[in-house]
């Protein structure tokens, strides 16, 4: 069976666009794929959280995975920092991947522009990220359109390393969905939806009903009231086109053909929008009474991927040229 793996940063409440962009294929991967499933706390880490609140985010973001449909009894669900061999193949991954690789990654220059302190983490970060992918022999990335380029640099990494030490990692590819991969902020539609910017074009997966609509009614779009799939010269009317079009499986050139009007694009979507979170809302609050068995589930999770996990980073090390850690 072919190995899927991704992973999500605890960095604040989960939103429209990591559900449309990467969760909704993650949940429907499990089903014929062995799928693990990560909480990459240690990427969190990069920008200095506080830690009360990236305790509190990891927890959420667990209690959100199995929420949205990550079922613990089909997937290996755990949080990246519970097996140290991410953080140790990290190591191998930095000596293999090339200063001016890592400088030419968008994210970094995103990030970076937006922080006051730019922790060597931060750069590095694609690093790690290549590490949790190749420890599980990943064939397939489930991930949003922002995350193509790290994925590509992965399999850059990987390649590099079998030349130099002979076959060690597998060499994944990018899954990314046709529509939903790159939902935009409803106020700032030239800008991707984001956990770490605090925005009001933001649609929280728990927001309640009543303020998902109030802010589909508020999103910003154009004075044609021409409802045309453009993202260039219509980024605001084409998002909320794309986000019709992912919620209900066809294609935001479809969509457009139903509607004259910006008003009844903006409802629709929202009721749509409202539909998929609904179900989910209601699960996490059943689910979040009860944190002791979501840790033993991360736990039950954690020793399931460290047994593949061992076994590959050892394979990793042997090749590279490191002695056993103890006599075999
Ligand atoms: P942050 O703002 O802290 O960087 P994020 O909201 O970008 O967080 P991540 O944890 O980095 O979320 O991403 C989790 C998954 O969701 C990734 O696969 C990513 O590609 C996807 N994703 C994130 N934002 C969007 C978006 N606006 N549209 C579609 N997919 C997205
Ligand atoms: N970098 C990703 C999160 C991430 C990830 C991964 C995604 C960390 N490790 C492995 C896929 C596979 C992000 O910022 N969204």
């Amino acid at each position: 069976m072919a190995r899927v793996f991704s992973g999500i940063q605890p960095s604040g409440g989960m939103h429209l666009g990591n559900l449309l962009g990467a969760l909704r294929n993650w949940v429907a991967y499990q089903q014929d794929h062995e799928a693990v499933y990560c909480v990459v706390d240690l990427h969190a880490l990069t920008t200095a959280p506080d830690p009360a609140e990236l305790r509190d985010n990891t927890m959420a973001a667990a209690t959100m995975l199995l929420s949205v449909g990550i079922d613990p009894e089909r997937s290996t669900l755990f949080v990246q920092s519970a097996v140290a061999e991410h953080a140790e193949l990290a190591w191998m991954m930095e000596c293999t991947v090339g200063f001016g690789e890592l400088r030419r990654m968008t994210q970094f220059k995103d990030k970076s522009d937006r922080s006051d302190f730019v922790s060597a983490g931060l750069f590095t970060y694609p690093a790690l990220q290549a590490a949790d992918i190749l420890l599980y022999d990943t064939d397939l990335v489930p991930v949003g359109d922002d995350q193509r380029q790290h994925i590509e640099l992965c399999r850059d990494i990987a390649e590099r390393f079998n030349r130099r030490y002979g076959d060690t990692f597998a060499v994944p590819a990018p899954v990314i969905p046709k529509a939903g991969a790159r939902v935009m902020d409803l106020q700032r539609p030239t800008d991707k939806m984001s956990k770490s910017l605090e925005s009001a074009g933001t649609i929280g997966v728990l927001e309640e009903p009543d303020s998902v609509t109030r802010k589909f009614k508020r999103a910003v779009t154009d004075s044609d009231n021409d409802a045309r799939y453009d993202p260039d010269t219509k980024p605001g009317v084409s998002n909320l086109l794309g986000i019709l079009a992912s919620v209900t499986g066809r294609t935001p050139q479809a969509v457009a053909d139903d509607y004259t009007q910006y008003g009844p694009l903006k409802a629709d979507t929202a009721d749509a929008v409202n539909e998929l979170l609904d179900p989910i809302r209601r699960r996490y609050q059943e689910l979040s009474s009860d944190p002791a068995e979501i840790s033993r589930l991360l736990q039950a999770g954690a020793d399931k991927a460290r047994t593949v996990a061992t076994t590959t980073l050892e394979r990793a090390r042997t090749n590279a040229g490191l002695i056993p850690r103890s006599p075999t």
